[in-house]
């Protein structure tokens, strides 16, 4: 008979199966939780790593406290690395292929790979979200340097809903391998579908507050909270209280998987 398991005797599991496979796939974590770390070339700087490949990540997230003098004078980045890295508070000097710019709360910058990434704070305390990622080069195309502030960046409505509005911080250029985003969500806002893809996201919290769900999982999250969301991490929020939920996240883009 069919329904029975020929090695056992016993029925076959009909209504669901017993089998587990659990792989980590997401991953928050909130900010009473984080620990500082030392690495090499940050001066007078906290730093908490977030995602890395140990949690699934193709790139590493890291929190930067810089305080006052600190610096990153030896460059961020190496060969075949590219960076990227925003400021959420304070003033910060960045260089990049000898040239200097100024970024305060909302300014960032992205330094193709090779090119390295020089930081100095320049008041008494400023905070940083980085990144980090091999490139995935394809023939004929390249990046360069990007400096911006998201002030100047188009707010456009998100897959048409008119309270929820996405800014796009790199160029939508195939050379790029990854851009970072900000979505807003209004108080009331939420995606418009529960996502399932391939592409895999860091995510840091601006603003607001919100329930999140991830696998199948709602999570309250707010401001100053992390994500990581692995491939096919099922993912979708909804912003609740008086403020705008809004968060800066990475994806990887313009690529076929190999
Ligand atoms: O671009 C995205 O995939 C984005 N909407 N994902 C997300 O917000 N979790
Ligand atoms: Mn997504």
């Amino acid at each position: 008979m069919g329904y029975i398991n020929n090695n056992t005797g016993y029925p076959k599991d009909l209504l669901a199966s017993r089998a587990v496979i659990k792989r980590q796939n997401f991953a928050l974590i909130p900010p009473d939780g984080l620990v500082k770390n030392i690495i090499p070339g940050f001066e007078n700087c906290d730093i908490t790593i977030l995602a890395t490949p140990k949690l699934g990540a193709s790139f590493v997230d890291y929190l930067v406290t810089m305080y006052q003098g600190g610096h990153n004078l030896q460059g961020f980045g190496d060969d075949g690395i590219e960076v990227f890295a925003y400021v959420i508070e304070g003033e910060v000097k960045v260089k990049a292929n000898e040239q200097s710019y100024d970024l305060h709360a909302g300014g960032y910058i992205y330094c193709p790979a090779g090119v390295k990434l020089y930081l100095q704070n320049l008041v008494s305390s400023s905070r940083l979200f980085l990144y980090k990622r091999r490139y995935n080069p394809i023939l004929g195309y390249q990046t360069r340097v990007i400096v911006n502030h998201v002030e100047q960046l188009e707010r456009v409505n998100y897959e048409n809903m008119n309270n929820v509005f996405i800014q796009d911080l790199l160029p939508k250029e195939l050379g790029f391998d990854m851009n970072f985003h900000i979505l807003t969500f209004l108080p009331g806002a939420s995606h418009g579908y529960i996502e399932t893809h391939v592409q895999e996201h860091g995510a840091y919290l601006l603003n607001g507050e919100g329930m999140y769900l991830l696998d199948n999982q709602w999570i309250p999250v707010k401001k100053d909270d992390y994500i990581f969301m692995g491939a096919y991490a099922l993912q979708a929020c909804y912003a609740v209280g008086q403020q705008p939920l809004s968060y800066i996240y990475s994806k990887d883009c313009h690529r076929d998987v190999n």
